[in-house]
């Protein structure tokens, strides 16, 4: 009989709104010759703990294998791991992803976890499983975090090519629960066609996990993925969750090419200064491939806060007007997030990237916003998080301080609660959103019919115009009457 691998997904949105679990495929890729493999997903039960138990005897597992996101993923996370292993404490439990790769230390300290895979998890995971089922060191995983003595970190794996692995075994899970509708399209998936990003931001927390590395699927796979995600599942939208999708022009261009007359919407991520690099051609390829909306870190109004967030390339505010041009041009919705508030000064920030906000309005004014207030992720050698630290700021020692109301709002990055920063700059932050998504209601958002956004426009039109954004109740409660939501909270 094959060992059962159980593969937990801790809920991290809303219900109806799940996404494919793109980082338990790819993990249970890896070993589904071999093991069979039985995914628990919080978006889609109300009580994974008990389904976990339930499975975990029936099957007799040894290992639950589980990912994890800082925020609501965590909360989940650490409630149902406790209870797993109070329940079962023979069950080894394993975490991998953002949070723990971060965090690994803490994560050890719990008396639930009793391992941790930093950074990209296939290799590290197949060497774990097949070390506790048929035997060898734990000195020999790779990436592997365990308790021997005190928390100790085995060396990085090497990166492995996301074309020297296996596609992801959609037939072990229930596609269709995960096929969502958005502005995208009415059956939209997701895909994740490259890892890691080549570049050092430093509020960012993908550099700690790859160290600058980008490793990028072919642009025939990519279509290949792709081509299926279509003729099984008749997809007409994909969300490209990639960190960075558009490194390579090349590369993009011939995704593009393979997805040109297939009637797929997509939405991805790159940054301003490469796509202000594209040609023309390239521009006019992504148009014509569907491309409706492509996310871009703005972050700033201020060159110096750019430089010290470590931006890198030739980012500037000036490039990011002009790349809001030129996708207005093309019909492709720029959608941008920003990072207010940092040290060592964040309310002048914050006015000035206001300021700047709005001349970007003027040129594109159906661009999206999304307002992230900094908070600070472990990093080595990063100016943000060392000024952060002068000012009083420190992570949280244990799980249970990470899921407490104040630790579980920093980091959804809206109300961090950090030293520096006072609850009159996250209002000011706030209502200036509530005014600007007022004024410009965004694309997103598919239940702002005509009438409402007329209504929304006239009613802020004068806070816009005399930039008065205190005290918008009148706003906030139209956009409570109409679920008005923010991108933020069902984007990224
Ligand atoms: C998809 C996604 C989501 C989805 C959730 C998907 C799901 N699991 O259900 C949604 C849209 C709901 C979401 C929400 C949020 N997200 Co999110 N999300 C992503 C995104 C774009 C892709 C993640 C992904 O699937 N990648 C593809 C897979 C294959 O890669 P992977 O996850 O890295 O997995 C690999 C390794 O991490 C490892 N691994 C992962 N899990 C496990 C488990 C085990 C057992 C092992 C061994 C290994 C392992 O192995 C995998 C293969 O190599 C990332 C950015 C990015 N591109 O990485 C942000 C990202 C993870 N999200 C982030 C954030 C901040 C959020 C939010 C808090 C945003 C907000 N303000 O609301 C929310 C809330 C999260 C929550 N609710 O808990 C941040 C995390 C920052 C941080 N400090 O840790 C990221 C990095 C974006 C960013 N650059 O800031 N998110």
């Amino acid at each position: 009989m094959r060992p059962t691998i159980l593969l937990y997904n801790p809920i991290s949105t809303s219900p109806g709104k799940q996404r494919l679990p793109l980082s338990l495929l790819a993990i249970a890729a890896v070993i589904t010759d071999d093991y069979d493999i039985e995914f628990i997903d919080g978006n889609l039960i109300d009580d994974p703990a008990t389904a976990i138990i339930a499975r975990a005897q029936a099957t007799k597992a040894k290992l639950l294998g589980c990912t994890v996101m800082a925020g609501p993923q965590l909360h989940q996370a650490v409630d149902v791991c406790r209870r797993v292993k109070a329940a079962l404490p023979d069950l080894q439990i394993v975490w991998g992803g953002y949070f723990p790769t971060q965090h690994t230390d803490v994560t050890l300290r719990s008396d639930y976890v009793d391992y941790v895979i930093q950074g990209q998890g296939e290799a590290p995971f197949r060497r774990l499983v097949d070390t506790l089922h048929h035997g060898g060191a734990l000195s020999d995983v790779p990436s592997l975090g365990y308790v021997n003595g005190g928390p100790h970190v085995n060396p990085r794996a090497p990166l492995v090519p996301l074309e020297k692995l296996p596609w992801y075994p959609y037939e072990r899970i229930d596609v269709p629960r995960y096929v969502g509708a958005n502005y995208l399209g009415s059956r939209v998936l997701s895909h994740h066609s490259s890892f890691g990003c080549p570049f050092a931001c430093n509020f960012c927390a993908v550099v700690s996990f790859v160290n600058q590395r980008w490793l990028a699927e072919s642009a025939d796979r990519g279509g290949a993925v792709v081509t299926h995600l279509q003729d099984r599942y008749q997809i007409d939208g994909l969300e490209f969750h990639d960190m960075d999708f558009f490194v390579s022009e090349s590369r993009a261009a011939a995704i593009a090419d393979r997805l040109i007359g297939k009637g797929i919407n997509w939405w991805a991520l790159g940054r301003v200064d490469t796509l202000m690099g594209y040609s023309d051609a390239t521009f006019e390829k992504l148009a014509r491939s569907g491309a409706k909306m492509i996310f871009m870190g703005a972050e700033s109004g201020d060159a110096d806060t750019l430089e010290r967030m470590n931006k890198g390339g030739q980012s500037s505010p000036e490039l990011t007007l002009a790349i809001v041009e030129r996708m207005k041009y093309y019909g492709i919705v720029p959608e941008l997030s920003f990072v207010l508030g940092s040290p060592p000064d964040p309310a002048a920030d914050i006015d000035q990237t206001i300021q700047f906000i709005r001349k970007i309005k003027r040129v594109n004014p159906a661009t999206e916003l999304i307002l992230y207030i900094y908070t600070p992720v472990p990093q080595e050698d990063s100016l943000l998080l060392a000024e952060a630290t002068k000012l009083g700021f420190r992570f949280p020692e244990t799980l249970e301080a990470w899921v407490d109301d104040t630790w579980s709002q920093f980091a959804l990055r809206r109300n961090p609660g950090t030293p520096w920063f006072r609850s009159s700059s996250r209002q000011r932050v706030r209502d200036f959103e509530a005014v600007i998504n007022a004024y410009y209601p965004t694309v997103t958002d598919m239940r702002l019919r005509g009438g409402m956004r007329q209504l929304l426009a006239a009613l802020s039109g004068w806070r816009y115009r005399l930039e008065f954004y205190r005290w918008p109740y009148e706003l906030k409660a139209l956009q409570r009457l109409v679920h008005y939501r923010r991108p933020e909270t069902t984007g990224f």
